[in-house]
């Protein structure tokens, strides 16, 4: 516990100096006659064979890109292809000593890491369990392909295998290890440990620590290797990644056997340049980018560099670090000097770099170089050297011929299944747990304290005589989350959670409050105040099988996980060809009273990204089913919880909440209260002005209103709400958003398209200002009021009697509104 860690004046009030130690620079000294005896002839071989293969593989793809042909073969690549020639010696160096049950992550910039790895793999699974990958990886439909006509053994078959299905995925084709969803850059092969590149620079910084969180949350064997470029070195989920994963307490605080640092080597693949941008002299200020490590952490993250145009120097390094991570002392930085020689992309004109320094680094080609070695120490022979490459670029020409062949290769066909995509966005299943092990848990449910103080809560806001329940006595929505919350830690041992104030303090808005009675270290702790990489690693550890709630303290934070919630948490399911499932729940705090910046309901920004399910709870009962759903699915759910609704009891559901386990099926709107003459449908909680305004319409109009609560954003299902709209012939939506491009304004057009001939009066909507949020005594002019919403419908649905409106609805004013852009 913190509280038995004092920080004392008296210690950390002393005069002292941080004394940095050395960070070793291109140190490997090894000749390649010390190195026969790491190596024999057949694994100095392989080296050589292997960085000729990613060498054969790119220059095929580079003369595809700029001559649209290779060795006769015409093809027409419009996608794609960042190339990596030149950086061989790095990707082969490490993954040489890499297990399957070592990950890899990578960048735009990895067919080569990819290749090295799954050469690897190849290498070191045996030819039974080689085949049973091949035969069912997709039903065995790319080894079918490979396999046809050749009668080479299990291995070269499974080369072949390994080509095809990237290059396949290269080029789109439903054969792709990804079935042509993910591509060049987002390629991808779980079986060999080649997990997720990304398109996004810096992407993986902090989705492989959730990773490295994986395997050591759950005891699983395995290193991650997380493979950016030096630029990345600019990223914030880089540095955000570095700190989550540099945290004192997996050291300090994390017990028994989870004690110790993570499994992970971030490496640089540092080949200098960002695009056009020199990171060393130009773009970043490291000079040498290892020099990073010194200002992490006391162990400088054990950071070095190595000399990447030499894959011995990178497999010694790999090795010496792979024992640091085994005595639970990581993690690494590695920065692996490379160079590439291939532009940043075909198109590139090198306008940015000059021929004298392509051309010298061309002269120490990694490949040649170690090739005249092994010939120079009477390893092999140069007839054999020449034999590999002659085999590479015949075997390049074949799966080249079968990657394009349109009838053995075809592409998904839209045409006659235009939803396939669309099928693959979500894995919509329902899993209690996502591992079959005893949950570790610190005491038995029934002791926990909150769970025993909770027997005594009036589950619905009023008593039996009708009189309305003390907050101290009443079951609040926050109980029902942390009901949900608390059952799942208790079935499904993958369950971790983690965020900001997550664990002593008892969350940010004491939902949490009992779990850390409940829960050891490794499966509920504080996190850096890195909103991405709190994303970011809950989509790391989700997309390697664990089932995670990551926490968002307030909405408007969720600018600061932009990159992981808009491109990364809802793509990888799809990408991957529904190969992965993504389990994360993120759970978002919907602020109040604090201003501008702590009160933004952002809703409508993540139910714009496709492949995010959003959910947003107005009652306790909705709270609780909702996340329990949300928790049973293997789909990322964006879970809005309301700071204005956490003490409030249940009103709906009069028989309150069930002390048993229940779910709300995500995607279901609920009708709060039936009417005749209007429909209001609300998001969050503008429920409650809705309510009052329902009951003043029906009081003193004699309106009855049908009060829907849409519950969830997305999924939606729209037929009770047109249902309800065929009845009443009037439809007024209402949420906290701002209400200049709210998700109220798509619901409205969705239910003109679907009820056009219902209505009698066009959807409104009754949003927040398109303001800023002022200080709470004013925020009565901002958030939806009831008075607002009597007034829209007086204004614009039915006139009521003797009404006058409190605020101006008029179209001059709406005109006056948008051309001023507020
Ligand atoms: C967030 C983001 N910004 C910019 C880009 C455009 N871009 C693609 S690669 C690249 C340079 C990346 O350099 P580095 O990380 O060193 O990798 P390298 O290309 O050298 O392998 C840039 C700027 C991007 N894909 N993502
Ligand atoms: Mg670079």
């Amino acid at each position: 516990m913190p509280k038995g860690q004092n920080i004392y004046p008296i210690e950390v009030r002393k005069p002292q100096f941080i004394e940095f130690g050395k960070i070793p620079v291109n140190q490997y000294a090894k000749s390649i006659d010390e190195e026969k005896n790491n190596f024999g002839t057949g694994d100095f071989v392989r080296i050589y064979h292997d960085m000729v293969i990613i060498r054969e593989f790119e220059t095929m793809l580079n003369l595809i890109k700029t001559t649209n042909e290779y060795k006769g073969v015409p093809y027409n690549h419009p996608g794609p292809a960042h190339l990596s020639i030149g950086q061989e010696a790095s990707a082969v160096g490490m993954a040489y000593n890499l297990d399957t049950d070592d990950f890899i992550f990578g960048s735009h910039r990895s067919h080569g890491e990819i290749l090295a790895k799954g050469l690897s793999a190849i290498h070191k699974l045996d030819e039974d369990a080689l085949y049973e990958v091949m035969k069912n990886y997709f039903g065995g439909a790319a080894l079918k392909v490979v396999e046809k006509g050749f009668t080479g053994s299990v291995k070269e078959v499974a080369k072949h295998f390994l080509l095809y299905g990237a290059l396949a995925e290269i080029f789109a084709r439903e054969n792709g290890f990804n079935k042509g969803l993910g591509g060049s850059m987002h390629a991808f092969f779980t079986p060999f440990g080649i997990y997720p590149n990304n398109a996004i620079v810096g992407g993986s910084g902090d989705i492989s620590v959730g990773a490295a969180l994986y395997k050591k949350i759950n005891r699983k064997p395995g290193i991650v290797v997380c493979n950016i470029g030096d630029a990345s070195m600019g990223c914030g989920p880089v540095w955000e990644g570095i700190a989550f994963s540099t945290m004192d307490q997996y050291k300090t605080l994390w017990k028994g056997e989870y004690k110790g640092g993570l499994p992970l080597i971030f490496n640089f693949m540092n080949n200098l340049y960002g695009m056009g941008g020199q990171t060393m002299g130009e773009t970043m200020g490291y000079g040498i980018l290892a020099r990073i490590g010194a200002g992490v952490n006391p162990e400088m993250m054990h950071a070095e560099r190595v000399d990447g145009y030499n894959p011995l120097a990178v497999i010694d390094a790999f090795r010496r670090k792979k024992e640091i991570l085994l005595e639970k002392d990581g993690p690494v930085l590695l920065d692996t000097l490379t160079y590439r020689i291939s532009g940043h992309s075909p198109s590139d004109a090198s306008s940015y770099r000059s021929k004298e320094e392509v051309e010298a680094w061309r002269k120490e080609d990694s490949i040649i170089a170690f090739g005249d070695k092994l010939t120079g120490a009477g390893i092999a022979e140069s007839g054999l050297l020449e034999q590999i490459r002659d085999e590479a670029g015949e075997i390049m020409t074949h799966i080249l011929k079968l990657a394009i062949n349109d009838t053995v290769s075809p592409r998904l066909d839209l045409q006659k299944n235009p939803d396939e995509i669309g099928r693959m966005m979500f894995s919509n299943r329902s899993l209690d747990k996502m591992e079959n092990r005893t949950p570790e848990v610190l005491m038995p449910l029934e002791e926990n304290p909150r769970v025993k103080s909770l027997k005594n809560k009036e589950r619905f806001y009023k008593d039996k005589e009708g009189k309305p329940v003390s907050k101290a006595k009443l079951y609040q929505l926050r109980d029902g989350i942390f009901e949900a919350v608390i059952d799942r830690f208790y079935k499904d041992p993958t369950l971790a959670a983690w965020g900001e104030e997550n664990r002593d303090w008892g969350g940010a808005f004491a939902v949490y409050r009992g779990l850390t009675e409940a829960l050891p270290y490794h499966r509920l702790f504080n996190s850096p105040i890195s909103e991405g990489a709190i994303v970011g690693t809950a989509i790391g550890y989700g997309m390697c099988g664990g089932r995670v709630i990551a926490e968002i303290m307030y909405c408007d934070f969720l600018g600061r996980s932009g990159d992981e919630v808009f491109n990364q948490l809802p793509k990888w399911q799809a990408m991957s060809g529904n190969i992965i499932k993504m389990p994360v729940v993120v759970r978002v705090s919907v602020g109040s009273k604090y201003g501008a910046q702590h009160s933004q309901d952002w809703s409508s920004l993540v139910a714009h990204i496709p492949g995010l399910k959003v959910v947003f709870p107005a009652t306790p009962y909705d709270a609780k089913g909702l996340m329990n759903s949300a928790l049973q699915g293997t789909d990322p759910v964006i879970f809005f919880e309301s700071q204005r609704l956490y003490d409030i009891g249940e009103m709906f559901h009069v028989s309150g909440v069930p002390e048993e386990y229940y779910e709300i099926p995500l995607g279901e709107p609920d009708i709060k209260r039936p009417g005749d003459d209007l429909t209001i449908l609300t998001i969050g909680a503008t429920l409650y002005p809705a309510i009052k305004a329902a009951d003043i319409l029906r009081n003193d109009y004699g309106i009855t209103a049908e009060i829907i609560d849409a519950r969830t954003l997305v999924p939606f299902n729209y037929e009770p709400v047109i249902e309800s709209v065929r009845k009443t012939g009037r439809i007024l939506l209402s949420s906290d958003a701002s209400s200049r491009g709210s998700f109220l304004k798509e619901m409205a057009q969705t239910i003109t398209e679907l009820a056009f001939d219902s209505l009698d009066a066009p959807p409104v909507v009754v949003g927040s200002r398109n303001w800023i949020i002022p200080a709470h005594e004013m925020e009565n002019y901002f958030f939806p009021q009831s008075d607002w919403i009597i007034d829209a419908v007086h204004e614009k649905i039915i006139p009521l009697k003797g009404y006058v409106s409190k605020t101006d609805l008029s179209a001059g004013n709406s005109l006056k509104l948008n051309r001023e852009g507020v």
